[in-house]
This record gives C-alpha cells, structure tokens and sequence, in this order.
C-alpha cells in the first residue's frame, strides 16, 4: 500500500472544496441530496477506489469505503459527513471525511507492514448529518444506530415536496449495503467553538456532549387584512411565532452565563404577503446545554409560554416535531487512547465537550468511540467564513492516523 503524503492530502482537500464552492468566498452550499452532494460523492468514490477501497452505500445512502486487512474481521469505521449547511463553511464534516480515508490509508500501511492488524478499516460519509433540507439533523446515522426508522428518513420532504428517496435516487446514491460488525468508531471534526484556540490547543478530546432538544413549532391563526381588519378580530400566527422566537432568547437569562444557547433558526410563513395577517407559522426552536436539568426546565418554561401566547393571542399552537439528544459522555478508554496518541505525536491536547451534535453523538451509544477537535478560527462555523488552518488540519490527520492505528491494533472495550 502506497503511503500517502501531507502534499496528497492538501491537493485531495482543494479538490473537494470546489464542489458547492460559494463564488468569491472560501465557503460551500452543498445540501444533503442537492447536485453538488452528487457531484462530491461521486469524486469521494473515484478517489477511494484509486486507493483500494471498496465502495458501497446503504439503504439511506449512507456511503462506505471498506479496507480489508483481516478478512472476515470486525471494522474500525472512521468518518463524518460531506453535506454542509446553505453558504456555509468547506470544514464541517468535509475535513473529517477526506481525513478518515487518508488516516485509513496510513493506517493500512503501517499495518501491512507489522502484520498486528486484528481488525480491518473503513471510512464513511453519513448522508445529511446537517438536517437543513431534510429533518431530523444526523439522518443517515440516526438510520444506521436504530434511532430513525429508515421508512421514516425515505419518505422525509424538503420544502419543495421532494423526498430523501427521491432525492438520493435521482443521483443514484441509494444502496442495499450493510456494514458488518463495527469494533469501534473515530471522528475528527473542526471544534466549530473558540476554547481550543483560546487555549492554543491543537487536538480537543472530546469527553462529552451538551444535551439538545430541537422542537418544531406549528402556529395557527386566520388570515386577514393587515390593514382593513380590526385589530381585535385578528388572529396573527406570524405575531405569535415572533413571542415565541423572543421568548427563546429571553430563557437564557434565566440561567447561569454559558448555560443555556437557544435560538431559531428556521421560520415559515404562510401566505407570508405583505398585506395578509400569516394564518400558518411553522419555527425550528433550538435549545442546548451542558445540564440535563437546565434543558429540561427551559423546555418545561417554553411549553409554559406557548400556553400563554396561544391563550392571548388566540392562537392554536402545537409541538409537531421534536429532536433530543442527552448531555452524555464519551468513553473514558477512548479518551486515553487518544491521549496517548497525541502525546506520542508531541501535539497540544485537553478535554473539550462539544456544543454541536456530530454522528459520533449517535455512534457512541452502538460502539466504543472517540471523538476529536481540531481548533476553528475564531470559533466561526456554519458561515461561508468557517476556517481551520492546513497546519492544524495536518497535525489532526496524523492524529486520527494515530488512533485508527491503535484502534485496529488493540481494539477499544466498550465502556
Ligand atoms: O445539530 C447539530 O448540532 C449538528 O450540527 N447537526
Ligand atoms: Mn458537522
Ligand atoms: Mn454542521
């Protein structure tokens, strides 16, 4: 196996940053499903098979690049995911991607060599772990954990009515493929926070998750002029969704600095006209902490205040779709493991948690799993201005070379 170089890996990553290259920025839109997700996946395939892999998709397009080293063995599975947010950054879960195969493939080498491989090697990259065209956000691997039944995730639409299934069929990217057995599980990933930065940190080891709880919220109300009608006959659902949106920010204060971020970032108004009280509002509220308690009383006090405004505004209003994940932690072993491997490379490293959700967030409740950092300028990420240096991209690619290494060596006990 040929050993593939730091020069390899920079041109691989200039190539795929062009796939929903925003013009005139450093950033990308390219949406689960969208031609510019074809175009990539098609590119990542071409560029596996040329290195040896054997590519393979799932029932929810979930796509797979397998390494034999033992056959018949249990995998170690590497990876993050291709698609990104609308006009958003090159980094998130791109950078993670291509790493995992170029990790794989030092891996593979070092272990041809030494003949200690007990397990064999492969990378993936999870269909829609953004969750902006199509909701819930970490599909493919919520699809893959038992978390989302795949009918579900198939017959999912985005706004315009297409459907995942119709959407993964048009770029031939549905497959009947099953991963067999996974040992265990690595993802690397910008920090998409500022802390490592701060701290001059290049590795974060990332020993735990801040809880999410995402709720889509329906507001109805009755269309009326929005001039002609009398203020009190009016039924505004978009005035509704406004109190709402409000409330959310306003909930943070109720809690200690750093322990609640909430906001919305999706709203739909209908018939949205500039002269129509909305009758339809539907909003993506979003609330996380780093405290199961602080999550569970701002969700109890936004139920609270949807109560409230229904009442005062005589509105129907109903919680019609909810996305939670728990504030839980990594595993210890993993955590160690890759401390030893950052060590060994005299790379910076500390805990971290992570604000974001990642598909290792549904990964390590199926098998033992690491999961790693490297630092974002400025903490900037899901904007066209997202940026990680080559220097810490690099310093990351020989990390995770490191752990997968370890992984397939000496395997990683589930906790
Ligand atoms: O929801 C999340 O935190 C992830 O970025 N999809
Ligand atoms: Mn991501
Ligand atoms: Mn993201």
């Amino acid at each position: 196996m040929n050993a593939i170089a730091d020069k390899d890996f920079l041109r691989h990553w200039d190539e795929l940053s062009q796939f929903g290259a925003v013009p005139g920025t450093h950033g990308v839109d390219r949406q689960a499903g969208t031609a510019a997700d074809g175009e990539q996946r098609k590119w990542f395939e071409s560029l596996l098979t040329e290195h040896g892999f054997r590519v393979e998709r799932d029932a929810i397009g979930n796509q797979y690049g397998l390494l034999e080293l033992v056959p018949g063995a249990p995998y170690v599975l590497t990876g993050s995911h291709l698609d990104s947010q609308p006009t958003a950054g090159r980094f998130d879960g791109a950078y993670g991607v291509l790493a995992s195969a170029h990790a794989c493939l030092r891996a593979a080498a070092e272990l041809g060599e030494s003949g200690e491989a007990k397990y064999n090697l492969a990378v993936v990259n999870w269909f829609n772990e953004e969750g902006s065209r199509f909701k819930p956000s970490m599909m493919g691997s919520s699809v893959f954990t038992g978390k989302l039944p795949l009918e579900t995730a198939l017959n999912t639409a985005d706004r315009s009515g297409v459907t995942v299934y119709e959407a993964l069929g048009k770029l031939h990217e549905l497959g009947d493929f099953t991963m067999p057995e996974v040992a265990s599980y690595a993802e690397i990933h910008v920090q998409q926070g500022r802390s490592m930065e701060a701290d001059g940190v290049t590795i974060g080891l990332v020993n735990a998750t801040w809880g999410a709880h995402k709720l889509e919220v329906r507001v109805t109300g009755d269309q009326a002029h929005s001039g002609a009608a009398e203020m009190a006959d009016r039924r505004d659902a978009l005035l509704g969704a406004a109190r709402l949106i409000t409330a959310a920010r306003d909930l943070v204060d109720d809690f200690a600095p750093g322990d609640l971020h909430t906001a919305c970032g999706e709203i739909n108004v209908y018939p949205n006209s500039p002269v129509v009280v909305a009758s339809e509002v539907t909003l993506l509220i979003d609330l996380r902490s780093p405290h199961t308690e602080v999550l569970d009383a701002a969700f109890a006090s936004l139920e609270k205040t949807i109560a409230e405004v229904s009442e005062r505004d005589r509105l129907e209003i109903e919680i019609i779709g909810e996305h939670r994940w728990e504030q839980n932690p990594y595993p210890e072993n993993g955590i160690a493991l890759a401390r030893e491997a950052a060590a060994e490379l005299g790379l910076t490293h500390d805990r971290v948690m992570t604000v974001a959700g990642h598909d290792s967030t549904n990964m390590k409740d199926v098998a033992p799993t690491v999961m790693l950092f490297v630092p974002s300028v400025s903490g900037i990420s899901h904007n066209l201005r997202e940026y990680t240096s080559d220097k810490d991209m690099l310093a990351g690619l020989a990390h995770l070379a490191g752990v997968v290494t370890k992984l397939a060596k000496d395997g990683l006990d589930r906790e």
